[in-house]
């Protein structure tokens, strides 16, 4: 399948997050861009959409903030990333504050989630690459892939976190629907739950939810992801969580993606989207399940037996030196 990423996704470089009270090295690293590349061939260049796609998922004034985050951290006087450190509770009043750090709270679920100087430049592309590679679907290839990053399915319409500015899955998602897409499933299999794309779709009966993940009883984001969320409203039962102990090897893992399948047959979507991440691997630095190589081609066949269109997005994967290789094996499996 063609694939498409936009440049600037490379210059969004944060330094450092915070890990277990000390810091390391930001995980979500340029290197797993030019290893995507590297792995896949440069692909083809995003096209720009404009600004609109993504408010139609994002709030205008958490776009602006993303837009001048850095620039607000550098007229503070401040060096470095731009980090939050103080969050407003549920219950606090909707202030409407000026000082970076306020808004920087106001606007984030964690303090992992630094805005460098590059960050909206590359989030904008990431974006633009969903939107494109969209494109080739509802314009006649059965599937293709946009090589996101930074990632989106922690960030929900008016928050960042988990390394996510711009929810590329979501907004891929509205924009189909605005071309008459109406029903679409999205399917999760990033290590983690994607709480943004949850939230955004939550009261959603026309876009299902259906995620794969590690049991946020002991992984982040910890305050979604569980079993008994099924979504509300018109959206009850339109969110699928399966979450998974640490440790699942394959033998563990394929019974919920048949789960998952099942309950994306029985949606009847036009469209799938698949927010891809290779952290489910085996020697993920930040994760703990156990799946190898082949078990990502086993993975991607299963998920083509849909036989959807079928648009795949990149989530996380942070093992940098196995990254493309996953990703190329789950590819194979896809295209059978
Ligand atoms: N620094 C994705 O895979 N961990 N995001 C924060 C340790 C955040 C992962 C705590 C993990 C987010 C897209
Ligand atoms: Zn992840």
């Amino acid at each position: 399948m063609r694939h498409f990423s936009d440049p600037a996704q490379a210059h969004h470089a944060p330094i450092r997050e915070l890990h277990n009270g000390g810091w390391m090295d930001f995980a979500e690293s340029p290197a797993r861009f030019a290893a995507l590349l590297d792995a896949l061939g440069p692909g083809e260049p995003a096209r720009d959409f404009g600004i609109e796609p993504i408010l139609a998922v994002h709030d205008p004034a958490y776009v602006t903030f993303l837009r001048e985050a850095h620039d607000l951290w550098r007229a503070a006087g401040r060096e470095g990333d731009a980090m939050g450190y103080v969050f407003p509770v549920v219950a606090r009043r909707a202030l409407a504050l000026d000082r970076i750090d306020a808004k920087i709270g106001a606007f984030s679920m964690d303090a992992s989630t630094p805005i460098a100087a590059g960050t909206w430049a590359a989030a904008y592309g990431g974006a633009q690459s969903a939107l494109t590679a969209l494109d080739a679907v509802l314009t006649g290839d059965a599937a293709s892939l946009a090589l996101c990053r930074p990632p989106g399915h922690h960030c929900g319409a008016d928050y960042m976190g988990g390394y996510c500015y711009l929810n590329n899955a979501a907004i891929a998602a509205r924009a189909a629907q605005a071309r008459g897409v109406r029903r679409i499933a999205i399917l999760d299999v990033d290590y983690h739950h994607g709480n943004g794309t949850q939230d955004i779709f939550y009261d959603d009966g026309e876009v299902l939810f259906a995620s794969i993940h590690a049991d946020p009883k002991t992984d982040f984001p910890f305050y979604w992801g569980h079993a008994d969320e099924r979504g509300s409203g018109q959206g009850e039962g339109a969110t699928l969580n399966l979450p998974l102990p640490q440790g699942t090897d394959w033998a563990g893992y394929a019974p919920a993606l048949d789960t998952a399948l099942d309950a994306v047959r029985a949606h009847g979507p036009d469209l799938l989207i698949v927010s891809y991440g290779a952290d489910t691997f085996a020697e993920d630095p930040i994760s703990h399940f156990r799946l190898v190589r082949e078990d990502y081609t086993a993975m991607g066949g299963t998920i083509a037996t849909l036989d959807l269109p079928t648009l795949v997005v990149m989530e996380g994967g942070y093992a940098v030196d196995a990254l493309g290789g996953n990703l190329a094996a789950f590819l194979r499996g896809m295209d059978g």
